[in-house]
């Protein structure tokens, strides 16, 4: 079956899809969809997401989107022993309370600060930082200690947390007051199937990811 997956090589969101596709080791081929360009605005693109974001995966004749929707269901389709995410409900929301955080607390923090600092994208820098310090704060509470983010295994909470989460440093906000989240983010590179946001090209930032 084919499987690809739309989206922008310096994109979290996309980098979350891309990683656990690679830590399942499936199968796939990127297709870049240029937000420099505009790319995700024309029609042919709007026809898969009329959103006009990345990511997009297209398996067989499902298009998905929302790279926490997509991960979802990549975990339930194609991780056989559940070990990324449980089937039992409370274990299964335990995990799924920290794909809802990355999307609301981390995107609105260290989302935001990274898209002004890194692509000029206006915001109110003050706010979005304190916001990302706010989160990492909760992270670094809940990982003094702790391996993981939940049931003391890699789970779907740790990849979706990861991008946005080593990104940081490129909204402003590095990791060194929070030194149990940056030795996990260590912890998750280190993880069987790993694969690194491909590099940023220019100087503006330092390295991606
Ligand atoms: N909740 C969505 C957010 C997707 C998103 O915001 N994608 C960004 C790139 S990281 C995008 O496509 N932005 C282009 C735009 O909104 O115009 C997800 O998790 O995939």
């Amino acid at each position: 079956m084919s499987r690809i997956l739309y989206g922008f090589p310096l994109s979290g969101n996309t980098h979350r899809v891309r990683l656990f596709l690679s830590l399942l080791g499936l199968e796939y081929r990127e297709q870049e969809v240029s937000l420099v360009t505009g790319e995700h605005r024309r029609p042919d693109f709007l026809a898969l997401n009329p959103l006009g974001q990345v990511p997009v995966l297209v398996e067989g004749e499902l298009v998905l989107r929302d790279s926490h929707a997509i991960v979802y269901y990549l975990a339930r389709t194609h991780d056989r022993d559940a070990e990324w995410l449980p089937r039992e409900p409370a274990e299964a929301s335990r995990v799924l309370q920290w794909l809802f955080m990355d999307a609301n607390e981390l995107h609105n923090g260290i989302g935001y600060a990274r898209n002004h600092v890194a692509f000029g994208v206006a915001c109110d820098l003050a706010a979005a930082q304190a916001r990302a310090r706010s989160a990492l704060q909760v992270l670094e509470g809940r990982l003094v200690g702790e391996r993981w983010l939940e049931l003391g295994r890699p789970t779907l909470a740790d990849v979706a947390c990861y991008p946005l989460v080593s990104l940081s440093h490129q909204g402003g906000v590095p990791l060194g007051d929070y030194p149990s989240v940056a030795a996990w983010v260590k912890r998750v590179e280190a993880l069987a199937g790993f694969v690194k946001m491909p590099k940023w090209p220019t100087e503006k930032v330092g390295e991606g990811g």
